[in-house]
């Protein structure tokens, strides 16, 4: 079977699956939005990685039955969450180029939420630089109308593309992600001024603003030092199933980023 098969038949088959990964405030110490991360269990090949299967779902259209899927799901375990008495908490939600170049994106998105009871604001929808960016003009028109349904708005992958910090400022945004190939650089005076270079950015023009793939202690202390308001990676948690959600929302940080910030 060609992948193409292989994955139409893993949605019907329900072989998809979500992680979350958290998103830690250093402002309350606690997990205050999960990125959702799509996998395939595949019956014989075991999990195959969304590097994997994400560009053959974009270059055969599948990525928007991929994605519709993504938001559906999420919408459903969030609405299990709130049912369980767990306290609010938004998702980060990633979306192809295909899918945000899909005409009609918006109110699709706000159908699919309304069918599911899920408040659009629980939603953020991670946007690459580089989608964005690509005929930025007109996306101004695009993001103005996923975010009048409601959604908040973040650009994945930032500082990897091009921005124009003209057009930075007209988009309706409302965080940016700094690429996690900079937090990995930190221990280098130019990806540490890269960090810094967008965490000014992001105080400028009034936006949240997270750091990713965070491994180790260093990289913390850092971005701690530097007052990066949200912090996602390996050292927290890995994507988690969906059961260990709630564990997650009750764990305090406090102590853990506490000691980081006073030692040495
Ligand atoms: O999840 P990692 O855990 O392996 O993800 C690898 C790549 O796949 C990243 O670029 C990530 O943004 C992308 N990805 C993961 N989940 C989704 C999803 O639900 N939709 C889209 N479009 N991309 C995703
Ligand atoms: O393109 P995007 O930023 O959405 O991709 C997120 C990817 O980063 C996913 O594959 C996710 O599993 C991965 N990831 C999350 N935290 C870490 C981390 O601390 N280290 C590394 N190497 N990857 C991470
Ligand atoms: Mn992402
Ligand atoms: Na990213």
């Amino acid at each position: 079977l060609k992948m193409e098969e292989e994955l139409r038949h893993a949605m019907e088959n329900h072989e998809l699956e979500l992680r979350y990964q958290p998103q830690i405030s250093t402002d309350t110490c606690t997990v205050v939005s999960m990125e959702a991360l799509v996998r395939w269990k595949h019956p014989e090949r075991g999990m195959v990685p969304p590097n994997e299967f994400i560009p053959v779902a974009e270059r055969t259209g599948l990525i928007i039955e991929l994605g519709e899927w993504v938001l559906a799901e999420v919408a459903r375990d969030c609405m299990r969450w709130q049912a369980q008495g767990l306290p609010d908490f938004r998702v980060s939600v990633n979306i192809s180029p295909i899918q945000f170049s899909q005409s009609g994106l918006a109110q699709r998105m706000a159908d699919i939420l309304q069918r599911a009871g899920m408040p659009p604001h629980r939603i953020e929808l991670e946007l690459t630089e580089s989608a964005i960016m690509t005929d930025a003009e007109t996306n101004i028109e695009k993001l103005r109308q996923l975010k009048d349904i409601g959604l908040a708005l973040a650009v994945d992958d930032f500082g990897t593309g091009y921005s124009s910090l003209s057009y930075l400022k007209r988009f309706p945004i409302d965080t940016l992600k700094i690429d996690q190939s900079f937090v990995a650089d930190l221990d280098s005076p130019d990806g540490a001024a890269i960090v810094d270079a967008i965490l000014a950015l992001s105080s400028t023009l009034n936006l949240r603003v997270i750091a990713e793939g965070i491994e180790t202690e260093e990289q913390l202390r850092y971005l701690l030092e530097k007052r990066c308001e949200l912090l996602q990676g390996y050292y927290f948690s890995r994507p988690a199933y969906p059961e260990d959600v709630p564990a997650l929302l009750r764990q305090d940080y406090k102590s853990l980023l506490n000691s980081v910030a006073v030692a040495e």
